[in-house]
């Protein structure tokens, strides 16, 4: 009954006959609704323990899906969000919960890369993105969380949760702790880079794993970036260097065996060349910070992680009792990895720019 009376305060096309629950999202409620009229529509209600403040979240989320939908070739490659009756683009129901209503486009999306060109083509939505975007007044945005790639201020609560070691855990992660610490200049680069100006200020979206890709069904190509709730102010490189970090690794996140965990340089070449090509407005200095991106966006999930097991697992969700100091660690290894291969991820971003640059 809830779910039927907020999918009427939206403008649909016809009358819902059927709705069915996607499960893939593991933050906010998700039905498919099909109306009589043939139209299906994806309805959301929006988890607001994550998002405190959904009207404000979706002001972001219209202001920038109706910009990218003026620039888009096909339609289809930006996500539609449907007004309600009030002419709003969220409905609060009676129990103060928020829905929001969407096209249903069909396309799936992926965890891991089954090919490179997946990958490719997870780098071109998200270059795309960037690009369409890049004269979109980004201090206009609301932050949806404030100081999310601060990686200064992470570490700045980072050592208070050390200080205060409230489950005594400090001990068993000593060799973790010393080596995030001995980072702890070089994570702040980017930030600084920030503050100077020295780095745009652009609309990122945050969480740029390939799974936030919807790719076409029989072309295989990419069609748009989903979940928009964490687009904000931010830097390209993040958006780049999270996406090397979760896509171009051998191993996932919380792998065990840290052996596993590497950095795949073709993937990381992939992913740049991708990347470039579909967004040409990123300034040369962007460019270059990009392997930087990738190390910085490590190093900081790296703090997160063996900040909340300190913390006792307050944030991220834990299905033992060392499952982030296990992510930590392997974030770690994969940091290390970088760091080994820093002089091949800086030729191969240098050689891909100046191919671009011939082209
Ligand atoms: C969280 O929930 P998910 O997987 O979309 C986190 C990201 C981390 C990621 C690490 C809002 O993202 O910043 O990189 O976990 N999102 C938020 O797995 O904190
Ligand atoms: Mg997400």
């Amino acid at each position: 009954m809830q779910i039927e009376r907020a999918a009427y305060a939206f403008q649909m096309e016809g009358n819902p006959v059927s709705c069915e629950e996607l499960t893939q999202g593991h933050i906010n409620k998700t039905l498919k609704i099909t109306t009589d009229a043939g139209k299906e529509y994806v309805l959301q209600m929006i988890n607001k323990y994550v998002f405190r403040n959904p009207i404000r979240l979706m002001g972001n989320i219209s202001a920038v899906t109706e910009y990218l939908r003026q620039r888009v070739e096909d339609k289809r490659q930006a996500q539609h969000f449907i007004l309600t009756y009030k002419g709003t683009y969220y409905h609060r129901d009676r129990n103060g919960e928020f829905w929001r209503m969407s096209d249903y486009v069909g396309g799936f999306a992926l965890d891991t890369p089954e090919t490179p060109e997946d990958f490719y083509q997870s780098a071109l939505a998200f270059g795309r993105f960037q690009q369409l975007l890049s004269n979109f007044p980004a201090e206009a945005l609301y932050e949806t969380i404030p100081e999310f790639h601060n990686t200064i201020d992470r570490y700045r609560q980072f050592r208070a949760s050390l200080e205060l070691d409230p489950c005594d855990r400090v001990a068993q992660a000593k060799a973790e702790i010393a080596y995030l610490l001995k980072q702890e200049k070089i994570a702040g680069t980017l930030q600084l880079m920030r503050e100077s100006g020295e780095l745009p200020l652009r609309v990122t979206h945050n969480d740029t794993k390939l799974n936030n890709v919807l790719l076409d069904k029989e072309t295989r190509k990419a069609l748009c970036v989903l979940d928009l709730d964490t687009v904000m102010p931010g830097l390209s490189v993040h958006d780049f260097g999270d996406a090397i970090r979760y896509g171009a690794a051998t191993a996932a996140e919380d792998e065990t065996d840290v052996d596993k965990m590497e950095l795949d340089l073709d993937l990381f070449r992939v992913y740049t060349e991708g990347y470039l090509e579909a967004a040409p407005s990123l300034t040369d200095k962007e460019v270059e910070m990009l392997p930087m991106g990738a190390l910085i966006m490590t190093l900081e999930v790296a703090v997160r992680f063996l900040k909340d097991f300190v913390d006792g697992d307050l944030y991220f969700k834990t299905s033992y009792p060392e499952h982030n100091l296990i992510r930590a660690r392997t974030q770690i290894k994969l940091a290390m990895d970088m760091q080994a291969k820093w002089d091949d991820m800086n030729r191969i971003v240098a050689e891909t720019a100046a191919k671009m640059r011939k082209q």
